[in-house]
């Protein structure tokens, strides 16, 4: 038996496991980071762009891969196996059309993709386009509206069907914007302001993702877009803009710990005198779906199990190290301390 069939035989089955497993797991319609289902107008441009690339790729695999293994069946020396088949060189017409084919072919793609480029910039030219300043920070992004004078982290409110225009930014390192189902994945660079534009067709919901690695817990940055109904939208503008209510009882002493402690160094609180800016501003924390970047659910057993030890959470984030000294200093009160933390940040809608 040949080398190869040998080897066939021994690895077929491993194969077709590995093949079945592959396969099957393309089978979810659960698909969150697909681009292959795009829901807005900027990811729609770069699909429709997609589809004329890929078919002409496999045309001309096709073709190619074709001629190739056609030709090598049909040229074979049948005789005698170690003799040199005919050998000829050069065929003039043969290689003028090989290399004009390409070159209209290429001709085209360039045509195509400089066309999605121009339309994909031209997005946030519309009318009535809604600005939002994008902040990456390791590991949680920051979305500030400017016009509309609030700011927020990790769920990104957006009307659907308006056009989002929106500029990215960055703290520390290179991170990238990514809503694979709406558009994206542009580079966040320190000192350098980048832009772009999409918009959502319909409500919903959609998942973001940094796409460009940036660190111990790049895979945690993560946030949610979150298309609203007009009306939805309006609301949560207005909600967003309020100040905190007035508190009472235990919301009111974890307020007043929250102030004495320390967390106000890094996070704002407006409407207080909490005005730190190097962790999520959580003036409508409750508001919010997650915590740390869509780490986890934004529940109060969560949100205490993140107060009490933030490293075991998100291994290496900037709030550890500063929990972790004052949950030791709190000794044998750390669990009535956290659950008047919590308080106060629930009510915090
Ligand atoms: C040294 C700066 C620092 C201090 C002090 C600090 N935090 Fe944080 N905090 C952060 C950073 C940074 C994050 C985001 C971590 C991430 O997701 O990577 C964060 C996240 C959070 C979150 C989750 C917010 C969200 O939108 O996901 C809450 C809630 C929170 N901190 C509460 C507190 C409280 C309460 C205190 C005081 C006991 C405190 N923080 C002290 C830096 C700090
Ligand atoms: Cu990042």
């Amino acid at each position: 038996m040949p080398v190869s069939w040998r080897f066939l035989s021994r690895f077929s089955r491993p194969l077709v496991g590995v093949a079945l497993v592959l396969g099957l797991s393309a089978c979810t319609s659960d698909l969150p980071q697909t681009t292959l289902y795009p829901k807005g107008t900027s990811a729609s441009l770069v699909h429709d762009l997609l589809q004329p690339i890929f078919w002409t790729a496999v045309a001309v695999f096709v073709i190619v891969e074709g001629l190739l293994v056609y030709s090598v069946a049909r040229f074979r020396s049948r005789r005698d196996p170690k003799a040199i088949p005919f050998q000829l060189h050069g065929n003039t017409p043969l290689e003028i059309a090989w290399t004009i084919a390409p070159a209209i072919v290429l001709g085209i793609i360039f045509f195509l993709t400089v066309s999605t480029i121009n339309a994909v910039g031209d997005l946030p030219k519309s009318a009535n386009a809604i600005n939002v300043r994008v902040i990456g920070h390791q590991w949680w992004w920051e979305f500030q509206y400017p016009d509309l004078k609030l700011v927020t982290a990790s769920d990104m409110h957006i009307p659907a069907g308006q056009t989002v225009a929106y500029t990215l930014e960055s703290v520390d390192v290179i991170h990238s914007f990514w809503v694979p189902q709406l558009g994206g994945k542009t580079d966040l660079i320190p000192g350098h302001i980048n832009k772009g534009s999409f918009s959502a067709d319909q409500p919903g919901e959609f998942f973001g993702q940094c796409a460009e690695f940036c660190g111990q817990q790049h895979a945690q940055m993560r946030f949610h877009v979150i298309a609203d109904t007009a009306a939805d939208f309006q609301a949560w503008v207005k909600n967003q803009q309020s100040l905190p209510p007035a508190l009472a009882g235990k919301a009111k002493d974890g307020a007043d710990l929250f102030a004495k402690i320390g967390c106000a160094g890094c996070h704002t609180i407006a409407g207080t005198n909490a005005i730190g800016l190097v962790g999520p501003n959580l003036t409508h924390f409750g508001s919010r779906n997650t915590i740390a970047a869509g780490v986890l659910a934004n529940t109060p057993d969560n949100l205490r199990a993140w107060l009490r030890d933030p490293e075991k959470v998100k291994p290496g984030n900037d709030m550890s190290a500063f929990m972790t000294t004052t949950v030791k200093g709190w000794g044998a009160s750390a669990g009535q301390n956290i659950d008047l933390l919590v308080e106060y940040l629930t009510s915090l809608k």
